[in-house]
């Protein structure tokens, strides 16, 4: 027993011998490092630091072997603090909430112009139709030139019925009205296209708001592109600041988009990303997996 204490007093003085404690000093270098191949990535400054920062708390303190490369420590540590961002909001199954929820589930999805709603519309509508379930559109977007038309085309495609009122007529009664269509017609989901380009921030997200609050909405989608990097951040913060989202969708990632943008928007708006857009046919929408997409980043880091 005696022996046995002394060899066990003996070992972890050994081990205390071979180990060194992390501190700032030793980590600073390997976290800057890391900090400019995720700003490289796309990853946005501010929330390439806060991540850094965090990694840096958790890491303080540590001990880890004397010899043993910082490098991999840090990585994994912020490979893990970016997936347990990516899982925050949980994995949100669109298909398993229309099942459940209360017909028809009105989704509104929003954005600025040209990040790919009116496309993004249209491939959750061929999953949804894909999937047993009964849609209709609302050409909400009753602003720019076309926009209506772009709508039924894909609705005529698909064999979706699409509501629309005139140019310039109120987005939220035209919803209204797709609303009231799929309750007589005993249909499942109302998906809702928006307009991105109106004159001031202040009125599109009124116009949003108000859409959100006339149907009373279930799911506020944003769609942003992920080419856009930054941008597509600052938008997200906006609508999830003024309009509240459920989630998000980004889009192009067929066109060399870094997937740094994946992490900015979900670390800003701490919302789940649903979906990856991956080109410009139906079918190519991604459901978003964090543990396949933190092995991708791994890769690049
Ligand atoms: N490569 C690629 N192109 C996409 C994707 N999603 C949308 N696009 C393209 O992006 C362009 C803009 O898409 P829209 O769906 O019209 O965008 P929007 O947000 O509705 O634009 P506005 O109605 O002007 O506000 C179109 O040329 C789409 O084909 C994608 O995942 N990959
Ligand atoms: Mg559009």
């Amino acid at each position: 027993m005696v022996l046995e204490n002394l060899r066990r007093t003996l070992s972890g003085f050994v081990q205390r011998l071979s180990e060194v404690e992390l501190d700032e000093r030793k980590l600073r270098p390997v976290l800057d490092e890391l900090l400019l191949s995720l700003v490289a990535n796309d990853v946005a400054l501010e929330v390439a630091e806060a991540l850094c920062n965090q990694v840096l708390q958790e890491l303080v303190g540590c001990r880890v072997g004397r010899f043993e490369k910082r490098k991999p420590i840090v990585k994994q540590a912020l490979l893990s603090a970016i997936l347990q961002l990516l899982e925050i909001g949980g994995r949100f199954d669109l298909l398993g909430y229309v099942r459940n929820a209360e017909k028809p589930v009105k989704m509104v999805f929003v954005g600025v112009n040209g990040t790919g709603k009116t496309t993004t519309i249209a491939k959750v509508g061929y999953l949804l139709q894909q999937s047993g379930f009964k849609v209709v559109f609302a050409a909400s977007d009753t602003f720019r030139a076309g926009a209506i038309e772009q709508l039924k085309e894909h609705g005529h495609r698909l064999g979706i019925r699409v509501i629309s009122g005139r140019y310039g007529a109120d987005p939220a009664s035209v919803a209204y009205d797709a609303v009231e269509h799929a309750r007589a017609r005993r249909l499942d989901a109302v998906l809702v296209d928006t307009s991105g380009r109106i004159h001031t921030k202040h009125n599109l997200m009124e116009e949003m708001k108000k859409i959100v609050r006339v149907i009373d909405a279930d799911l506020v989608i944003f769609v942003g592109d992920a080419l856009t990097g930054n941008d597509a951040v600052e938008q997200a913060r906006e609508f999830h600041k003024y309009v509240g989202i459920t989630g998000s969708i980004l889009t192009k990632f067929d066109a060399d988009a870094k997937g740094g943008a994946v992490i900015s928007v979900a670390y800003i708006t701490r919302r789940p990303i649903l979906f990856l857009g991956v080109g410009q046919r139906y079918e190519d929408l991604q459901p978003f997996d964090p543990k396949t997409f933190v092995a991708q980043i791994a890769a690049g880091l």
